[in-house]
């Protein structure tokens, strides 16, 4: 293939709303706050309703700090005025919708006028900058497009950019990997566990994705751990970024490393975010742990006002090393709904991923099955180890596999059963990997 050198950036795609001096940050967030805690309560009946049963109306926000006396809204007000019902504008001024599949019954709706559409790609053109991208570079977009809002998301922000944009889709990693040499991508964007099995499928075809023009990772929409990034990073040479985001809220484009790599700026000109006691419901000071919670401040067709996100997280209380005023928050990897509760003990998926990948010889295809045997809760993890483990000797796999139940009992406090599986055992994913099976309801 002819090496096509990038050139020098077109112009400079990073926005000033990143580097906004405190104060003119927060004016600009209290008065667009004012404005869409209006719009909430003239243009929709849950808003108005909560807000009147609080005794509050929009001229009582005083200031940015008043926002915490103002109700939550969570999942199930989306359930339960399925689909339309938070809207704020007439349909005729709705250009898009897009829905979350969520596990059981009915999807939540999520709707954009031109305007929101407009803010979306901004936030997510500054992610792509903030990730060290700019016009020249070719990126790879490997989000489902269609109703999830990872696709289109990334599309429009990419072209924003004016970087290349190849809307390819998830899914056939061989055609994936052969458009990734012949249009010499830069960027790939995907969920991490994707990218996993790039890495993968790049090997056995005897692609050395190392020697490609792909040099950054633009990876979201599930948690994976610093140790995930780890092997990304060193199995392919790419630098592995972050991006956070949520339908209710926008889509990608929330939030977003930069090259930094050390928590996710919030376009906090846009979406307020807030950290709050997931039991009391009462706000936390930056530098404590627990529930991002967010409110839009522009989004004009669907606003969300104080939107539990369930996310796990905390606002880092130092200014970030790249100069960006607008806060950041840490990664991602715990849901408050994800937690499994076996034998009475605690335990988040990514205190299991954490550990199982920093033990040499593990891959990082792993499964948490939870069964139930004479009505006790079982936990089993089952991993996928490299070829030169399992056709060792026996003792080389019992070595391995003592060595990672120690290492969760060390993370977890309890006996978690281990089972090494061989290469290619675990079902791969496009999207959002499944890492959790449980069985215990099933006879
Ligand atoms: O996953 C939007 C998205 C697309 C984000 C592409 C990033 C990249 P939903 O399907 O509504 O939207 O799922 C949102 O996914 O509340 C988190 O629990 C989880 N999530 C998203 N990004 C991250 C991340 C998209 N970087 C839910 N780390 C969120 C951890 C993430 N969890």
């Amino acid at each position: 293939m002819k090496k096509i050198k990038n050139q020098k950036p077109a112009f400079n795609p990073v926005s000033a709303s990143d580097f906004l001096p405190e104060d003119e940050l927060q004016d600009l967030q209290f008065d667009r706050l004012k404005k869409i805690v209006r719009r909430a309560y003239d243009c929709t009946e849950l808003y108005r309703k909560r807000m009147k049963d609080e005794k509050i109306i929009p001229e009582d926000l005083t200031s940015l700090q008043d926002l915490k006396n103002l109700p939550f809204t969570v999942k199930t007000d989306l359930r339960d005025t399925y689909p339309f019902g938070l809207f704020a504008s007439p349909m005729s001024e709705i250009v898009r919708l897009h829905a979350s599949s969520g596990t059981t019954g009915k999807p939540i709706v999520v709707a954009y006028t031109q305007e929101d559409l407009d803010v979306w790609s901004d936030s997510m053109m500054r992610t792509f900058a903030a990730c060290g991208l700019h016009s020249g570079d070719i990126i790879q977009n490997a989000y489902g497009h269609g109703l999830f809002t990872g696709g289109l998301g990334a599309h429009y922000g990419a072209e924003k950019l004016g970087a290349t944009v190849i809307p390819v889709s998830g899914g056939n990693t061989d055609r994936q990997l052969m458009l990734m040499q012949d249009f010499g991508s830069t960027a790939f964007c995907s969920t991490p566990s994707y990218f996993t099995f790039m890495i993968e499928r790049a090997a056995e075809l005897e692609i050395d994705i190392r020697k490609l023009p792909l040099k950054a990772g633009i990876f979201g929409a599930e948690p994976w751990t610093e140790e995930m990034r780890k092997h990304i990073e060193k199995a392919s040479g790419v630098k592995a970024y972050d991006i956070y985001g949520l339908s209710e809220i926008t889509g990608p484009g929330v939030g977003s490393e930069c090259e930094e790599q050390d928590g996710l700026h919030i376009f906090e000109d846009y979406f307020y975010p807030e950290i709050i006691d997931p039991k009391t419901g009462k706000v936390l000071p930056d530098g404590k742990e627990g529930e991002l919670v967010l409110t839009t401040l522009c989004k004009k067709a669907m606003p969300m006002i104080r939107y539990r996100t369930r996310d796990i997280t905390m606002i880092i209380p130092r200014r970030c090393r790249c100069g960006r005023t607008i806060r950041r928050i840490k990664r991602i990897n715990r849901r408050s709904d994800d937690m499994l509760i076996i034998r009475g003990v605690n335990i988040f998926p990514s205190q299991i991923e954490s550990a199982i990948l920093a033990v040499e010889g593990t891959l990082p295809h792993y499964q948490i099955v939870l069964s139930k045997e004479k009505g006790l809760d079982q936990i089993e993890v089952q991993v996928e180890v490299t070829e030169k483990v399992f056709s060792d000797r026996i003792g080389a796999l019992e070595q391995l596999q003592s060595k990672l139940m120690q290492a969760l009992e060390n993370v977890t406090s309890i006996r978690i059963g281990v089972r090494l599986v061989a290469h290619q055992t675990i079902k791969r994913s496009e999207g959002k990997a499944k890492r959790v099976i449980d069985m215990r309801n099933q006879n």
